[in-house]
């Protein structure tokens, strides 16, 4: 399939330490896959749905003490301990490729080596980049093959380059003491052992699209975000891009794949897919800051996602998906997940393959991060753009976590700097996506605390630089909270849909077209400028939902404070005088 000398080589020098009992090279022919499919029912990997209900749909379960990514063992493997930087777990290079060959060694004993050479971003793109993965899990290869271009044609464009993402993955015994996740940014190489959860073994997400990314492109001049992309057509037919930036399973897909609300479909407006969690960003010729999607499938929360929160997700998932840790309904050989809808089956298994009765069982049957994984091309909102190798140009950034109190619904940064410093004291509560304990607020800077590849530090200085490049041409930044609830933890604002509303406010801010009240954070919107028509919510709500509480804002610059001592000196000076701004503000 190639004649490329160095990727020759070092499949040969793989093949010599996992010592499989055979080599197959991805061509991502359907022939092939679908004799994979085949390969994997018969070992148990996946099962097979009801083909009339659910066409090409298959279901995985994770060894249940492998549902999540893990932080914990999530390492940045540069040579100096400095270059990952405080946030990160560093290791030696040279002590994490002896723990990675000798547990990998032999590790494919009486198993198939798969190769899968695959492309993150558009065939065609200058701003592509190709990756081969090495694996010995089938379903590896299944959710690779709809997360990312697959096959010949990524051989092709490689040609006889050396410029490729080295990535060996090895299920090992799924030993949770010995798994890790190991990034050589130096030596663009990913090594995952012991995990066949996507998130921590399908190598061209988070481990290539942002943690090496993001270290290549900050030497490079673009950025690699935790961000979603979507476009919204206004009524009179322009589409404005937005990027959004929230922590794992914080309302980035909902939001990529929202539907306006009656009243705005009326009139006319529509909102376009480009991307649901990574987006890389550059300047384009016009100097603008523009935005492309990395992946070519969604490998989003399950649980949760319903016919009245995403219908577009459901649509997603109707066919070629594969989903994760969900309910097996034995009925109909359907699937179910908490959320769904209201009707969960009795005659089922859970996300163990347990007997599982949803009318009477007090446990879940999802796992709380069942997850499916689905072409991009099964989105009925899918943007045109999105094999566009130049992808589209960026009017907003959009920051947001998962706040009870404290944060507003929307407020937008003063400039570029105060919008950097926005992003990178975001925090949020943590959840079911990485294991650990839920519901801590922790910070979370632009949502890329597990996903930069370098020191913190410096992607913040990168980010203030990114600014400088642009110039005046840079998109707004702005933050939201969909998530603030009232005494009784009830949210306060519906959410989902209605987000909208917000969106309409924000481009109103890009476009001059709205005034906005100047609070010590940032610009606020007068009650009056979001419209709430048709909502049921009072005036009073919305009123505490853009509330800024002077007293909780210098809690939480005690917060940011403790938060940037781990950076010490080197924390961008920038940032320094953003916080000291803010404190005089409150009149600390
Ligand atoms: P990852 O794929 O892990 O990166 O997550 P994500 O950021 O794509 O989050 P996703 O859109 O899957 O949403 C996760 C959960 O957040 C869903 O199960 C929803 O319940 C909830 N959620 C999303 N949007 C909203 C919203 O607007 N309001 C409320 N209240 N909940 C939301
Ligand atoms: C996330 O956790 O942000 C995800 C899922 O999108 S994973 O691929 O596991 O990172
Ligand atoms: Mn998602």
């Amino acid at each position: 399939m190639t004649n490329n000398i160095y990727l020759l080589k070092w499949i040969r020098e793989m093949e010599e330490l996992v010592t499989p009992e055979k080599v197959i090279w991805i061509n991502g022919s359907e022939i092939q896959l679908e004799n994979l499919r085949q390969t994997a029912c018969r070992s148990g990997d996946l099962v097979k749905l009801n083909q009339e209900k659910l066409p090409g749909c298959y279901l995985h379960r994770t060894n249940p003490n492998d549902a999540a990514r893990v932080e914990s063992s999530t390492f940045i493997c540069t040579k100096s301990k400095e270059e990952a930087g405080p946030t990160n777990n560093w290791m030696q290079p040279k002590e994490a490729y002896k723990i990675s060959y000798d547990l990998a060694k032999g590790s494919y004993k009486g198993k198939v080596m798969y190769v899968i050479p695959y492309m993150m971003g558009p065939v065609g793109s200058r701003f592509s980049k190709i990756g081969v993965e090495i694996t010995d899990s089938v379903t590896v290869v299944l959710n690779m093959a709809i997360m990312t271009r697959t096959g010949q044609k990524v051989l092709d464009a490689l040609g006889d380059s050396n410029d490729w993402v080295r990535g060996l993955h090895c299920s090992c015994n799924l030993d949770p003491e010995k798994r890790y996740v190991f990034h050589f940014p130096e030596d663009n190489t990913i090594i995952s052992l012991n995990s066949n959860y996507e998130g921590n073994a399908l190598l061209g997400k988070k481990c290539l699209a942002l943690r090496l990314a993001s270290y290549k492109g900050e030497k490079e001049n673009w950025m690699a975000e935790h961000m979603l992309i979507l476009g919204v057509q206004k009524p009179d037919g322009e589409i404005i891009y937005i990027c959004a930036a929230f922590p794992s399973a914080c309302g980035k897909t909902n939001l990529a794949m929202l539907i306006p609300p009656e009243m705005y479909k009326e009139k006319g407006y529509k909102v376009w897919c480009v991307g649901d969690d990574i987006a890389w960003l550059r300047k384009g010729k016009d100097g603008r800051l523009w935005a492309v999607n990395p992946e070519n499938g969604f490998f989003g929360v399950a649980s949760g996602t319903s016919e009245k929160s995403n219908p577009n997700a459901m649509q997603v998932t109707k066919k070629n998906t594969i989903f994760t840790n969900v309910v097996q309904n034995l009925d109909d050989n359907t699937v179910w997940w908490e959320g769904m809808d209201k009707n969960p089956p009795s005659h089922a298994l859970d996300w163990k393959a347990n007997p599982w009765d949803g009318k009477t069982s007090k446990q879940n049957g999802a796992h709380p991060n069942s997850r499916f994984t689905s072409p991009a091309k099964n989105c009925p909102s899918l943007s045109e753009k999105f094999d566009d190798p130049d992808g589209v140009p960026i009017s907003a950034i959009i920051f947001g976590g998962r706040r009870a109190q404290t944060t507003p619904l929307v407020y937008e940064s003063f400039d570029w700097n105060h919008g950097v410093f926005v992003g990178s004291v975001m925090s949020s509560e943590t959840t079911a996506a990485a294991t650990g304990k839920i519901g801590i607020v922790r910070h979370d800077p632009m949502a890329m605390l597990p996903f930069c590849g370098y020191n913190m530090s410096k992607y913040f200085q990168h980010w203030l630089d990114m600014g400088k490049f642009i110039g005046n041409k840079a998109p707004k930044i702005f933050n939201v909270n969909w998530f603030r609830t009232d005494d009784n933890g009830n949210f306060l604002w519906p959410g989902f849909s209605d987000n909208l509303r917000v969106l309409e406010w924000i481009i109103n801010r890009c476009e001059d077209k709205t005034s906005a009240n100047k609070t010590p954070i940032g610009y606020v919107p007068f009650a009056s400028d979001i419209n709430i028509q048709g909502l049921d919510i009072s005036n009073s709500q919305l009123d505490s939902l853009l509330t800024v509480d002077n007293d909780l804002w210098k809690k939480e610059v005690q917060n940011i404070e403790s938060f940037y001592e781990k950076f010490g000196d080197e924390l961008p000076a920038e940032l320094k005088n953003e916080l000291s701004k803010l404190k005089e503000r409150l009149q600390y």
